[in-house]
């Protein structure tokens, strides 16, 4: 994609050099060139510093329940970011979840953002910080994949694909 949009504009500010007779837009589309894909290279690099590998939800028989969702988030920006909220098309709802150990058994509550520290790597996880998928649309079998997209406060909304575990 931005490989296309770079050629398109390369034919752009050819097809504006041969055609135009004004010195001044001669010089300002390739500018603007330089500067759109100045724009696409800055966005590929700030999306690899936040990486997220190894989602996966266990299986489940039958729609209608909730189902945890665990990954692990690479962090290797140099400041923190958040994990706001999750989308995924086999469940209406999700939540962000911590787990409270008091005197009693542990219990799930719900928590309005994940925090993810600068230059960690974080493991979401059951007894952990957790995205609870609310609502299942559809029952999920072992080694089926499907999409989530997950928007964090600075990287933005990361597109990952969830394995159903066996
Ligand atoms: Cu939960």
């Amino acid at each position: 994609m931005p490989f296309e949009r770079e050629l398109h504009c390369a034919v752009a500010c050819r097809n504006l050099k041969c055609n135009s007779v004004k010195y001044r837009s001669w010089i300002a589309l390739p500018l603007f060139c330089l500067i759109s894909a100045f724009g696409v290279m800055h966005n590929a690099v700030a999306n690899e510093s936040l990486q997220i590998v190894d989602a996966r939800v266990p299986a489940v028989d039958k729609a209608g329940g909730d189902l945890p969702l665990t990954m692990t988030i690479k962090n290797e920006a140099d400041s923190a970011d958040a994990l706001l909220r999750v989308r995924c098309p086999v469940a209406n709802f999700s939540e962000r979840h911590i787990v409270d150990r008091g005197e009693g058994a542990p219990a799930m509550r719900s928590i309005s953002n994940i925090p993810v520290p600068a230059k960690t790597s974080l493991e979401l996880k059951r007894d952990g910080y957790h995205v609870m998928l609310l609502q299942l649309r559809q029952a999920l079998a072992p080694g089926e994949t499907f999409k989530c997209a997950v928007v964090f406060q600075k990287a933005g909304t990361i597109e990952t694909e969830v394995q159903v575990q066996k």
